[in-house]
């Protein structure tokens, strides 16, 4: 992974835009915009992230691929959600769009409403 433009949108180099499925980040000229770029940056920029990409829209009207993002846990290798992850420490909320594959509520009951 190897620019994130904010909490919940990237650039993979040779592959391109991506935004995270169902979830949203405050804007980035909000402070709580930088923390989740920031907190973004700090789980995803250098790391082989696997991605899920939706295969219903495939690109949003932006021309990004709109997916579900899984990093690796440094302790125990499994697979760990990150757009979960960055609903759970408050850096995004879930914000579920019917046009794609996922479904929040597929990743855990602390996110099901
Ligand atoms: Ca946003
Ligand atoms: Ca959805």
């Amino acid at each position: 992974m190897t620019k994130v433009v904010d909490g919940d949108t990237f650039d993979v180099e040779g592959f391109g835009r991506v935004r995270l499925a169902d979830v949203d980040a405050p804007e980035m000229d909000t402070p709580a915009g930088k923390a989740a770029k920031f907190f973004a940056e700090a789980w995803l920029l250098g790391e082989i992230v696997h991605l899920d990409v939706d295969d219903l829209g495939v690109k949003d009207r932006y021309g990004r691929w709109v997916a579900v993002a899984y990093i690796e846990d440094p302790d125990t290798g499994s697979l760990v959600n990150f757009n979960r992850l960055l609903v759970s420490s408050g850096h995004a909320v879930v914000k579920d769009f019917r046009d794609n594959k996922f479904d929040p509520g597929d990743w855990g009951p602390a996110l099901r409403r």
